[in-house]
């Protein structure tokens, strides 16, 4: 050391805030928000789907569903005494725009303003999700996904939202498990629109990639400190037995079930299964318009899948799992063993915070006769999957928050009301709530753990992007 030199004294590094692990719940708009010829709204292709003769559970619609529209504050409230972070809803797109594109809805708009504005009253987080599956009727007359030009109208769709809730909304997803409503509504012909064509799902999943893509460019341009993703399913997908073509099918039922999307999205490349279908759809530039950069990865996850070989034109359907695996009322596998990989796997591949956007399950629930619901295989469920998720968490997973699937009883699709998945119990004929056991449980598992990370971190942890 010379003379002059002056002494350099390491100061210690200023410590990164942790940022605030957020428990929430997640609902979609068709499933719970009803009002559906309300103040402007345009139909979408689930109304036009639950209007199909045998398509949907007991002619079930979603006209009225919980009628969310009307009753979001009290609904608000409930969130409020779970002491939730956040709130997952999506935008209706034919809420906002009738007719898919041009003039906004100004009753439309206004109804997300009440509801973004009593969730922030209340000191929950709004998550919106750009495509919950209701896209407007309108723009599937002109072919829906499978026309190129949608990526068109969902960008302007995003800046249309963007522009009116930016201000007040900074987490957004474009879309929401793109996975299930291009193969079941677009491949397998089981949910809306209800094609069954081979072609037709190669189309819609290039043009959901690329809208994706169109609406993360408009959303980071206009949103200022945006924190945003999509919400991807990602299960393990089981070969139902030893015989080859079993194997087979779970190999090429994952392609289309967990890397579909993922793999544009995040390494601007088809898996190599599907690459070969989706090249007559790819224009030069598209893999670079769709790999966008996001701030984390959105999961759903509830069972893994175990798969056997089908005749269906992906050559690959849902089989039964070995015996002695439990499984839900409705018959889901009971693996969180697989929840736990399936993070680890999700933080080793694509090195984001990860967000469970959607867990939970349906069950048997009555009303008993003290007028409650006790749900006690949903509190088991859920106690599984959380620890499960803990222990991923222990093993490096960067897990920054869990949404349970759903708030309340609601429109399960091609299932109708038949399947009940809320925490919240809804008597669909008066539209009364009534917290389930299960709700109880969640608020004190967040309490809980909100006093332990309090105790363990003695920094204010006030939420960090990402
Ligand atoms: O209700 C659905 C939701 O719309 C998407 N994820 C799975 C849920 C339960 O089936």
């Amino acid at each position: 050391m010379t003379a002059n030199t002056t002494l350099q004294i390491r100061q210690p590094a200023p410590a990164t805030p942790k940022p605030r692990f957020l428990w929430g719940v997640s609902t979609s708009s068709f499933q719970v928000e009803g009002a559906a010829h309300s103040e402007g709204r345009g139909d979408s292709i689930w109304d036009t789907y639950c209007r199909r003769q045998g398509a949907v559970k007991n002619g079930d619609t979603g006209d009225v569903a919980c009628d969310h529209y009307h009753r979001y504050a009290e609904d608000v409230a409930l969130m409020r005494e779970m002491g939730l972070d956040a709130y997952r809803f999506s935008i209706a797109w034919p809420r906002l725009l009738p007719n898919g594109r041009g003039p906004a809805n100004t009753g439309g708009l206004a109804f997300y303003d009440r509801l973004i504005d009593a969730l922030l009253a209340a000191g929950i987080e709004p998550w919106a999700c750009l495509y919950h599956w209701d896209l407007p009727q309108a723009l599937d007359d002109l072919g829906g996904w499978q026309n190129r030009d949608i990526a068109g109208w969902f960008a302007d769709y995003a800046a249309l939202v963007a522009r009116h809730y930016g201000d007040r909304v900074k987490r957004f997803a474009t879309f929401n498990e793109p996975c299930v409503f291009t193969l079941f509504g677009y491949g397998l012909g089981w949910n809306a629109p209800g094609i069954g064509d081979k072609a037709a799902l190669h189309k819609a999943i290039h043009h959901v990639n690329l809208s994706h893509g169109a609406a993360i460019e408009v959303l980071r341009a206009s949103v200022k400190d945006a924190s945003l993703g999509a919400i991807h399913n990602r299960q393990p997908c089981i070969p139902c037995s030893s015989a080859p073509e079993d194997a087979k099918a779970a190999q090429r039922f994952s392609d289309y079930w967990n890397d579909a999307f993922p793999s544009p999205q995040h390494f601007a490349c088809y898996p190599p299964a599907l690459a070969e279908a989706i090249e007559p759809c790819l224009k030069p530039g598209d893999m670079a318009a769709i790999a966008r950069s996001v701030d984390w990865f959105g999961l759903n996850h509830y069972s893994p899948h175990y798969i056997k070989a089908d005749p269906n034109l992906i050559g690959a359907s849902f089989g039964a799992p070995p015996d002695d695996v439990p499984r839900t009322p409705i018959g889901w596998p009971i693996v969180p063993g697989a929840f736990r990989d399936t993070l680890l796997d999700i933080h080793s591949r694509f090195a984001l915070p990860i967000y469970v956007l959607e867990n939970g399950t349906a069950a048997d629930d009555e009303l008993d006769p003290a007028g409650g619901v006790e749900d006690k295989g949903r509190i088991a469920y859920l106690q599984a999957y959380t620890d499960a998720m803990q222990d991923a968490m222990k093993a490096g997973a960067d897990v920054r928050g869990y949404f349970v699937w759903s708030l309340l009883d609601n429109f399960e699709w091609a299932s109708g009301y038949s399947q009940r998945f809320g925490l919240v119990y809804v008597d669909f004929a008066t539209q009364r709530r009534i917290p389930k056991a299960s709700a109880r449980w969640y608020a004190d598992l967040i309490a809980a753990r909100r006093a332990r990370a309090a105790a363990a971190i003695p920094l204010d942890t006030t939420a960090a992007k990402g």
